[in-house]
């Protein structure tokens, strides 16, 4: 009995000491990041970093490792590895973590966001929240939003204004399923593959054109590797998301995960705010190196989105049915 007791007794003391053990933090988090700091992407890590530094006066570090690194460059791997705890943390695009996450691939439904104010009525809504539930279900807990952007498609073959210009072209896209669904609706002939890889790729003609958004196409200077035709269909766009792997997560205290979050939301503000604005500013410096920019009239979009309806019909079980719908009704009473 009175061993029962001295057992009891030490137990309780463990689990008053257990804040105790959880304030002891590790040195340095890894934040896993695909995109630098040339970029907005890595910029939004960047901010998220300096935030949790300056307000937690030096007592959570973050260490950014870029370029999927820490998955040696193979991004849809990003999500898998935070979720085992590998990585600490990331800002990530929806696409690298919709293998993982099916209600991600939302995003890349094609022509579903006409605008950024449709993007904000998806995040900022019932459908983000929807979306951030079915993240942290995958041990992953979300923070906030950032954004990757509207991707256009570039080739490097001809003027691309209708699906039929498409045809037979070897399109890189990120290694997710989807896109391969929709490359192979319009025509083209998709190829999966990391961004580690795109480059070398257009650089030897092993595909023809790419998609991304104009500050990825500026930044990388895509327009060196052959690619003298863009067409800003803006078909899709990635939020980013602002994460923390839940085994981590729940070693932070109550009053240190306000604070991470907070700082991510800051981060992502400011990121999304500022690569909005860049936009113009962006397209003018790519038109200047001589590529041939399209945009696309009322009829030639209705196109493009007539052929590719096939993938909604595809991916909103996967998705979601109700999710789907929750999103296109914001997206339909967006401000
Ligand atoms: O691989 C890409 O195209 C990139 C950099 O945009 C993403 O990681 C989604």
């Amino acid at each position: 009995m009175l061993k029962r007791r001295t057992f009891m007794a030490a137990a309780t003391a463990c689990m008053l000491l257990s804040p105790l053990a959880q304030a002891e933090y590790k040195s340095e988090y890894t934040v896993s990041t695909v995109l630098p700091s040339a970029f907005p992407w890595g910029q939004a890590a960047d901010k998220w970093v300096e935030l949790v530094k300056e307000r937690s006066e030096g007592r959570i570090n973050m260490k950014i490792y870029s370029s999927a690194q820490l998955v040696s460059g193979d991004q849809t791997k990003e999500f898998s590895a935070m979720r085992s705890g590998l990585i600490d943390m990331a800002v990530g695009s929806t696409i690298n973590w919709s293998p993982q996450v099916p209600e991600l691939n939302l995003f890349s439904l094609p022509f579903l966001m006409p605008d950024h104010a449709a993007i904000d009525a998806i995040t900022q809504g019932e459908a983000g929240k929807a979306v951030f539930k079915a993240v942290e279900k995958r041990g992953v807990t979300p923070l906030a939003w950032g954004e990757n952007g509207f991707r256009q498609l570039s080739n490097s073959k001809q003027k691309v204004d209708e699906p039929a210009d498409l045809a037979g072209m070897k399109v890189r896209v990120v290694g997710s399923p989807l896109f391969q669904d929709t490359f192979t609706a319009l025509g083209a002939n998709p190829t999966q593959m990391s961004w580690a890889d795109a480059k070398p790729a257009l650089t030897t003609g092993a595909v023809d054109g790419q998609e991304n958004p104009l500050s990825v196409f500026d930044v990388a200077r895509i327009d060196q590797v052959g690619q003298k035709h863009l067409t800003r269909w803006g078909y899709m766009a990635d939020p980013l998301v602002f994460a923390v792997s839940t085994r981590v997560w729940r070693q932070f205290s109550p009053e240190d995960q306000q604070l991470l979050k907070q700082a991510a939301i800051d981060a992502g503000q400011w990121e999304i705010k500022k690569s909005r604005a860049e936009l113009d500013e962006t397209l003018a410096k790519i038109k200047e190196r001589g590529v041939e920019v399209t945009d696309l009239t009322p009829e030639q979009h209705a196109a493009f989105v007539e052929a590719t309806q096939s993938v909604y019909e595809k991916w909103t079980p996967r998705i979601g049915e109700d999710l789907v719908k929750q999103a296109q009704d914001a997206i339909a009473n967006r401000k």
